[in-house]
């Protein structure tokens, strides 16, 4: 090593302890203008001698690369999410059950972060890859986002692979001055530090992500076995001796009474955190018992989430008006004086249903209390009755649609009303938004708004007439804000969602019960419109995520004369009517060389190639470096051998099979 490389690499880990000790201990040994100056000459040396140029350098940390978009990845290991309880009963029982299989356990407590989980993953002693969780089984490479947040080592002194997982979030400092920025530059604001950090990591501009104040938390490392380490406590401690943030916040604890105590201290202590969590995590401690507690089909059994109840707010219900839904279903909503809740404004809150409204009393003008259901859907829990005013008087739920003013229709043993008129507007409207809807036949640029506006126009009266639109060019253009370009590209998006494959059409129908997957299902079984349409009633409930339910809706939708007049006139207008299953399933396998190797449980080699066929994998029967994926069963050999070797990747049966049911070649069993 010459001098200048050396002064470099000693430069690079200067700057790295520094910020080692300033964004992991929180306790700095030096000035920011120290820190700023040594980065200073490491940036112009760098730029002296490009030849010595490393990505994980801390110059690098500002990010500055541009992506196009964020690289599929399966990830080695899937990342689970875990079950939840809600209440002091579902831990004990938890416990219990643990309990009676293994005998009194050690758990270890921690704080649930509201923020986005994350793997990041080493190889001597480097950074190489972050990627997001996704759906658990896939997940978006997010590398270069990752690098830019300052607390996360580029390099650490274990030298093997390692996969280390954990938590990002904003902090919720940094996300109150991130949205005062935004506002005063007249952006709009994000709703919480969570989908702020979630819109970081999704920076196609790596130099935003690094403005953006990110942290992250590490609790998890799936090797920790491997390693020789024998609690998730000596995981954890391994885990901060390489370099990463640990919650200091976590406690051992031997019985219920010790979690429910420890729970109750951090609830009380919750607002006052530098970050928001939205629940507990409980662990067993012992990774031998971990080992032998194994999973259900989706959760560990060694660790649950305990959730926070949702948090409350009192406001006064300034009204309460329906709305009709593209089914005809009229749902009442509340009209609310705002209030913060969850950190967003909330002025409109769901009342779902007559009985809803009825059972609680709600009236026009009480105080009612608000939650967030699940933290996403804002709803009227009860009424605060001793504010009520002397004059109030009970809802009387509309007799007559809002919008079109027919009368309205309760089917038995429904708790909704509908509006049965389908020439009401809304119903058309917003049947038609929903055909044209993203998971439906994804025509861009005939959102709610537009159809709204062609509808009122004459120019929409049934979601046939979209395939008509090109014929009255001139009246479009001369509608409010439609341009001639605009106008190009929608009679294109029409034109092109001719091709859409018999799930998309299925479901942009609106055939009640049946949503985006069993509309995939319904036509993989029956792969043409003319098949589902002959299907009777037990041959659809033979199909395995079918009940009678959805089966007699998918019956009596054809057996209405005006929905098969509409898929007539669809046709005729070329609208493909016909499944291609394989051109639908874009797969992480497609366009990709497979081998198989090893026995599998859940069905046979032969099965099993089919399925990658039809998401055009190209299936071989030898690994070479050409190979991208080996799937091995159990008692895989040589082959498997081999693509270790080759630093090939390695999907279990499990991870195939969640592929599969993914793209919905397969469905979920039990
Ligand atoms: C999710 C989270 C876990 C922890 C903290 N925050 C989370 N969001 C923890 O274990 N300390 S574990 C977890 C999961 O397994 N899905």
């Amino acid at each position: 090593m010459n001098e200048i490389e050396s002064r470099i690499s000693e430069l690079r880990k200067l700057l790295e302890k520094y910020n080692y000790e300033y964004y992991v201990k929180d306790n700095p040994s030096v000035s920011d203008y120290e820190y700023d100056m040594l980065m200073e000459q490491l940036r112009k040396l760098e730029k002296q001698h490009p030849e010595y140029d490393d990505i994980n350098s801390p110059t690098h940390r500002v990010g500055g690369q541009v992506a196009s978009g964020f690289e599929k990845v399966v990830h080695q290991r899937g990342m689970l999410s875990l079950g939840n309880s809600y209440n002091r009963q579902d831990i004990t029982e938890f416990l219990q059950r643990i309990e009676s299989e293994r005998g009194r356990c050690e758990y270890v407590v921690e704080l649930k972060i509201d923020g986005l989980a994350m793997s990041v993953q080493y190889r001597n002693g480097r950074f190489v890859r972050a990627v997001t969780r996704g759906d658990g089984v896939v997940g978006e490479d997010v590398t270069m986002n990752v690098r830019t947040i300052r607390s996360i080592p580029m390099n650490i002194e274990y030298q093997g692979e390692l996969d280390v997982r954990g938590e990002v979030y904003m902090p919720r400092d940094s996300f109150r001055k991130l949205n005062e920025q935004r506002a005063s530059e007249g952006q709009e604001v994000f709703a919480n530090p969570r989908n702020a950090a979630a819109g970081s990591i999704r920076q196609l501009d790596s130099a935003i992500a690094a403005s953006r104040n990110l942290q992250a938390y590490w609790y998890h490392l799936p090797q920790a076995d491997e390693l020789g380490l024998e609690t998730h406590e000596q995981a954890l401690r391994f885990i901060e001796e390489q370099g990463f943030r640990v919650n200091p916040l976590r406690r051992i604890c031997h019985n219920v009474e010790e979690v429910w105590q420890f729970i109750q201290e951090v609830s009380t202590q919750r607002d006052e955190l530098a970050y928001d969590i939205d629940g507990m995590v409980i662990k067993v401690n012992d990774l031998k018992a971990q080992r032998e507690l194994g999973f259900t089909q989706k959760y560990p059994r060694w660790a649950i989430a305990y959730k926070f109840p949702a948090e409350e707010v009192t406001t006064e219900l300034l009204d309460i008006f329906c709305t009709v839904g593209r089914t005809g279903k009229v749902t009442p909503n509340a009209h609310l004086s705002p209030v913060t809740l969850a950190q967003t404004s909330v002025e409109y809150a769901t009342l779902h249903n007559e009985n809803f409204i009825k059972e609680r009393d709600i009236r026009v003008g009480d105080q009612v209390v608000v939650h967030k259901a699940g933290d996403i859907i804002p709803e009227v829990v009860k009424v605060v009755l001793e504010k009520r005013r002397p004059n109030s008087l009970p809802y009387r739920f509309p007799q007559v649609c809002p919008v079109c003013g027919e009368a309205l229709h309760k089917f038995a043993d429904e708790a909704d009303w509908y509006c049965l008129n389908i020439d009401c507007q809304a119903v058309v409207v917003e049947s038609i938004s929903h055909f044209a809807s993203r998971d439906a036949m994804n025509i861009d640029g005939l959102g709610e708004k537009k159809v709204e506006a062609f509808h009122k126009a004459g120019l929409l009266k049934t979601v046939a007439d979209i395939y008509h639109l090109h014929e009255h060019r001139e009246e479009l253009m001369e509608l409010d804000k439609v341009g001639s370009k605009m106008c190009d590209n929608l009679f294109k998006a029409i034109e092109d969602s001719k091709q859409n494959n018999l799930d998309k059409l299925l479901f942009g129908l609106g055939i009640k019960h049946i949503g985006a997957k069993a509309a995939t299902v319904l036509a993989s079984h029956y792969p043409s419109m003319d098949q589902i349409r002959n299907a009777t009633f037990e041959q659809l409930c033979a199909i395995d995520t079918f009940g009678d339910i959805m089966a007699d809706s998918v019956v009596s939708f054809f057996k209405d004369e005006k929905n098969i007049a509409l898929i007539e006139v669809l046709k005729e207008q070329g609208v493909n009517m016909i499944y291609h299953s394989a051109q639908t399933y874009t797969s992480i396998f497609t366009n990709r060389t497979v081998v198989l190797t090893g026995t599998l449980d859940s069905m046979g080699r032969n099965e099993a190639s089919g399925y990658l066929s039809q998401l055009q994998a190209k299936v071989t029967g030898s690994v070479s470096r050409a190979t991208d994926f080996v799937i091995a069963g159990h008692d895989a050999g040589s082959k498997l051998t081999k693509a270790q070797e080759l630093g090939i990747e390695v999907l279990s049966e499990e991870q195939l099979v969640a592929e599969l049911e993914r793209v919905g070649l397969l469905s979920r069993q039990g």
